[in-house]
């Protein structure tokens, strides 16, 4: 390049892929091969925005933390001492690992954890994935953290993981109710919160049911209803209740395309259990008064089309499965599925490209796994359409790793456990009981980390291979509240010696001998993926940075099923949306009804624990971060401290004031972190945002605020991760 050339201002367009899901346009500016500024989408309608995450991703870019180097422990695992090596010697001392591991104990003790990190399609775990299974395979876990109990209740009732419809149809509705959803900050679909706002001023009714009163409600809810976590099924069996004893129901769609509503009629009404599901017995469980609920029930019912978004938040609890299942059970008999403006109220998240007609390659593959091969299914799995996370009995759920490691298969589990691999996940921080897992890591006999940053899970490793970040790497990706493409286009060389996931996988299978693992380029890889998409051509797609899908009209998910039963029925063993799922009821496991029920939560305000423990915890996503994710980067924590919202008169009670600092805790853990006290949340409940790093001090006392050092790994017998659900205390420290 001429100097002149060099000191000259470039724009380059990508895409943020970060793990909100969000998928958002940047600009960013390049000047003498460094990033200098980011803009955002200002296209047409609708814009795929950036929020401050991205508009800050400079600052991720060039962190001074970053990591550079491959690293190998020196101290104590877990005591974060290493020195620099180099790629050769890391990669080398993977290789001998792996190899001396599965010579002594077989290939189902490598155990492979992976999670987001962003969402994209080639620079992803599942290069590491083909590797470990290529080279001989590995334990696998199962259970989406984000929301297997919503996967598992779609599934049962319309034969399908992937439901959610486009965003822009909210439009179309006529009531909307908010349920454990707060877009604003938890992204997910970009622009979902900005159709909210567009719905409200079009005076669509919005309501939010919700613990907390945040800032999506604040922006576009007429009324804010509080529920005690953990509750939901019971006010929507209630809610079905009132329509079905006022006869509100909509028949004629329950006939065509639904069966056994007469079984999930008869557990409404207590025919079956002697225990009618009225308002007022909702109202003793849930909070929330019997009159409200009644005329939330008559409103959903008469006001239509109305959707139901369920939010996954209320999902990730103690049963959690009965709460989807129930918002399913719910939208189907007031016939609000397969319509504009109605919502299956399957969960409030997924890529709407999911639904949608366009078979994009899918990339790198893991061509099988052998320690899964011939395995038995596992225990009260249900597959069904895209349902992603194997079903094979030889993975372990992911929150019950540590226990894995802890007991191996005296304690029941698939495999012994002696040396993890993991890609794109802070798991440490991130998975429930924390401390158990600090122990079980202890364990371990080796533990290879690819990490940008000296995560709390990175400390535990014995090599750590840097990896680069998306603006060093081409990627694709796609996602958003109206169907949308990304290029993600390759901003700067790669930092330091950090390297991109391909390259990573590249080099460790030369270095293992592996032969046929990998035969393409990037970009051979990125255009095979991209060639059924539909945009016009390959190179403009790169050159504009993406295509938004022109639309007709909003996308529906299950319209077809809808407008033509017989040609279209649901994929469901009966055809049909399964308010009785007969599936279910051959698992023959209490805690797995064949109809929605409310079943009382373990660590609820009933358990005798809530005498020592009486403040439930909810753990929600913080719109400063990507879980874990820019937690590390000025301008974002300059905005606000990390903190546990408190309602005034549970801080009151504790002589707390707003700002204090304050002390959470129970038997698995504790934290010191400011107070903040408001009217937001309601008495009872406390909040601590989920991701904060966890910075434990001597005494073991988390000065990071780390939620999972209070969460539970008890899992729910769906699947589902139990992060809401968990007793705390509060006191001035
Ligand atoms: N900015 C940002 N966006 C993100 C993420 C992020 O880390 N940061 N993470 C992304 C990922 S991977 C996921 S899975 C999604 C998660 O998306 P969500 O699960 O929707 O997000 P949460 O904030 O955990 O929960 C949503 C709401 O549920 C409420 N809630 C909690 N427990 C209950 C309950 O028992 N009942 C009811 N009714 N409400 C309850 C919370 O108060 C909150 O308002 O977000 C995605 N988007
Ligand atoms: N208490 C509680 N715990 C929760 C939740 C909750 O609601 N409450 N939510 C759960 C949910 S829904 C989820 S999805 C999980 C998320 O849990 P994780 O996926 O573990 O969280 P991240 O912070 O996204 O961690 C990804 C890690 O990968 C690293 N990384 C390595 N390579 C790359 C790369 O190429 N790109 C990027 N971007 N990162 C890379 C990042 O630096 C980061 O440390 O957390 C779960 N944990
Ligand atoms: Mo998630």
């Amino acid at each position: 390049m001429s100097e002149k050339a060099n000191s000259a201002e470039q724009t380059i367009m990508t895409t943020c892929s970060s793990h909100c899901g969000g998928t958002c346009i940047l600009k960013a500016h390049v000047k003498d091969g460094k990033v200098t500024r980011i803009e955002t989408d200002d296209g047409p309608d609708p814009q795929f925005r950036a929020c401050l995450k991205a508009r800050a991703y400079r600052q991720r870019v060039y962190a001074p933390d970053r990591l550079q180097y491959p690293l190998k422990r020196v101290g104590e695992r877990g005591k974060g001492q290493f020195e620099r090596v180099s790629w050769d010697e890391a990669l080398g001392a993977v290789a001998e690992q792996l190899k001396r591991v599965r010579a002594t104990y077989g290939s189902a003790s490598v155990l492979f954890l992976q999670s987001g990190g962003d969402v994209n399609w080639l620079h992803s775990y599942k290069v590491i994935d083909r590797l470990l299974c290529m080279s001989g395979g590995c334990t696998r876990t199962w259970g989406l953290v984000s929301y297997e109990g919503a996967l598992f209740s779609s599934i049962a009732s319309y034969g399908e993981a992937a439901a959610c419809p486009g965003r822009d149809d909210l439009l179309n509705s006529r009531f909307i109710l908010l349920w454990g959803c707060d877009p604003s900050s938890s992204v997910a679909n970009t622009n979902h919160i900005w159709y909210l706002a567009q719905a409200r001023e079009k005076g669509i009714k919005i309501v939010a049911v919700d613990p907390r009163y945040h800032d999506s409600a604040a922006v576009a809810a007429e009324q804010w209803v509080p529920i005690r976590p953990g509750t939901d099924a019971a006010v929507l069996l209630a809610m079905a209740y009132v329509i079905i004893s006022e006869h509100l129901q909509d028949k004629r769609f329950i006939d065509t395309y639904t069966v056994g509503f007469d079984k999930y009629a008869d557990h409404v009404l207590g025919k079956d259990d002697g225990t009618a599901k009225t308002p007022a017995w909702a109202e003793t469980i849930t909070g929330i008064p019997a009159a409200t609920i009644a005329s939330l029930a008559r409103e959903f019912a008469t006001r239509k089309p109305a959707a139901l978004i369920s939010g996954i938040g209320p999902g990730r609890t103690a049963y959690g499965e009965q709460y989807h299942r129930a918002a399913t059970a719910l939208a189907a008999i007031t016939g609000n599925v397969g319509v504009h403006g109605g919502e299956p109220a399957a969960r409030s998240w997924d890529s709407i490209y999911n639904g949608y007609p366009f078979q994009l390659g899918r990339g790198i593959s893991s061509g099988g796994n052998p320690v899964e091969a011939g395995a038995p299914p596992r225990q009260y799995s249900i597959t069904g359409g895209g349902a992603r996370m194997g079903t094979s009995g030889a993975r372990i759920h992911i929150t019950s790793a540590p226990d894995a490691i802890l007991k191996g298969k005296a304690g029941g589990y698939p495999a012994d456990i002696k040396l993890a691999y993991l890609v794109n996940i802070n798991y440490l921080n991130q998975t429930a009981n924390l401390n158990k897992t600090v122990e079980a890591f202890k364990k371990l006999e080796f533990v290879v980390v690819q990490e940008q940053f000296m995560t709390a899970t990175a400390k535990f490793a014995d090599i750590v291979l840097p990896t680069n970040t998306f603006f060093e790497r081409n990627d694709f990706t796609a996602g958003g509240g109206t169907p949308f493409y990304g290029a993600m286009n390759k901003i700067v060389p790669s930092l330091y010696e950090s390297k991109s996931h391909l390259e990573i996988g590249i080099a460790l299978a030369a270095k293992m001998g592996l032969k046929d693992f990998n035969d393409k380029t990037e970009e051979e890889w990125l255009r095979g993926i991209a060639k059924a998409g539909p945009f016009k051509d390959y190179d403009s797609f790169k050159k504009e940075g993406s295509y938004k899908v022109p639309l007709a009209e909003p996308f529906v998910t299950f319209k077809e099923q809808i407008d033509d039963p017989k040609g279209h029925p649901f994929p469901t063993p009966s055809g049909r949306i399964e308010l009785f799922c007969q599936r279910l009821a051959d698992m023959h496991h209490p805690e797995i009804p064949p109809v929605p029920k409310y079943i009382e939560a373990w660590e609820g305000v009933n358990d005798p624990l809530a005498r020592k423990y009486p403040l439930q915890l909810i753990t929600t996503h913080s719109r400063m971060r990507a879980h874990t994710q820019f937690h590390n980067i000025p301008w974002i924590r300059e905005l606000a401290p990390h903190a546990v919202t408190i309602n005034a008169r549970d801080a009151k009670a504790r002589n707390i004031k707003d700002g204090d600092t304050v002390r959470v805790f129970n038997d698995r853990g504790q934290m010191a972190l400011p107070a903040r006290v408001n009217e937001r949340i309601m008495p009872g409940v406390v909040e601590v945002p989920q991701g904060a790093w966890y910075d434990p001090d001597e005494r073991g006392v988390d000065k990071g605020g780390c939620a999972n050092v209070l969460t539970s790994d008890r899992v729910s017998p769906g699947g589902a991760f139990t992060s809401n659900t968990a007793l705390v205390q509060v006191e001035k420290v």
